[in-house]
C-alpha cells in the first residue's frame, strides 16, 4: 500500500522573514500539510481505496471517481499533500526574477503580453479567492499558452482538466498567512513575489508542463528535476 509522507522544506522555517514569518512557515507545514498526508493515509487504509495509486494517479483521476464513497476525502487530502508539496518548492530566500528561464520568459510574454500584465493577473484572482482556496499560473498543453486560475479548497486544476497543468500556486487559505498579515491578503500576495524561486517554476514548465506532464510529485512529496 501506498505511504504518504511530509517532504522536508529546502530552507529553514525563519528563511522567509520578512514574507512569511518562522511560526507560520512552521504551523503550515509541520501541521496543516501533515494533517492532509495523515488524513489521506487513514482513507486508504480504511477503504482500500486507491490503495496502490501514486500521488499523481490520485490527482488526475480523482474527478472520475464521484460515485465512491471516499471521494471527498481523498479529493481533499491528496490535494492538500500535493499541492502544498509544490509550494514549498515554489517558494526560497533567494528569489531571483534573473532566474526565469528564457523560454518561460517568452512564454509569458506571449501569453499576457508581459510580465507585469501576468504578475497583475496571477494577484487578482488570488485576491478574489473568495473563502479558502489557490491560485495558480497553468500551462494548457492544447491552446499552448500559460493561463491564470483559481480553485477552491485543495483542488487542483488538473483534477478536472488534465490539458492544464500547474508551474506557480499560491496558498490562499488563511492558515498561510493570518498570523502575520491578518485580513489584509492582498499584503500577502504583494510579498509573496519576494520569495518565487523561479528557478524551480522554471524547471516546472520545461521538465513538465510544456512536455505535457504534470508535475510528479512522488509520494513523500519531493519532486525530482528530470
Ligand atoms: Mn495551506
Amino acid at each position: 500500500m501506498t505511504v504518504f509522507s511530509l517532504p522536508p522544506l529546502n530552507y529553514d522555517y525563519k528563511s522567509l522573514n520578512p514574507h512569511i514569518d518562522t511560526q507560520t512557515m512552521q504551523l503550515h507545514h509541520d501541521l496543516h500539510h501533515q494533517a492532509y498526508i495523515n488524513n489521506l493515509n487513514k482513507e486508504i487504509a480504511d477503504s482500500g481505496f486507491y490503495k496502490d495509486a501514486s500521488l499523481n494517479e490520485i490527482i488526475l483521476n480523482v474527478a472520475k471517481d464521484e460515485e465512491n464513497k471516499s471521494y471527498t476525502t481523498i479529493r481533499n487530502n491528496a490535494g492538500g499533500h500535493y499541492n502544498h508539496s509544490l509550494f514549498w518548492l515554489m517558494m526560497s530566500p533567494k528569489s531571483d526574477v534573473k532566474d526565469i528561464d528564457k523560454e518561460l520568459m517568452n512564454m509569458i510574454n506571449e501569453s499576457f503580453d508581459n510580465f507585469d500584465a501576468m504578475k497583475e493577473k496571477f494577484n487578482e484572482t488570488a485576491k478574489t479567492v473568495f473563502g479558502s482556496g489557490w491560485a495558480w499560473l497553468c500551462y494548457n498543453i492544447c491552446d499552448k499558452k500559460l493561463e491564470i486560475h483559481s480553485s477552491k479548497n485543495q483542488d487542483n486544476p488538473a483534477m478536472f482538466n488534465s490539458s492544464c497543468l500547474p508551474i506557480l500556486c499560491i496558498d490562499v487559505w488563511e492558515h498561510a498567512y493570518y498570523l502575520k498579515y491578518q485580513n489584509k491578503r492582498v499584503d500577502y500576495i504583494a510579498a509573496f513575489w519576494n520569495i518565487i524561486d523561479w528557478a524551480n517554476v522554471s524547471q516546472f514548465f520545461l521538465k513538465y508542463a510544456k512536455e505535457g506532464r504534470l508535475v510528479e510529485v512522488n509520494d513523500d512529496g519531493t519532486v525530482d528535476f528530470k
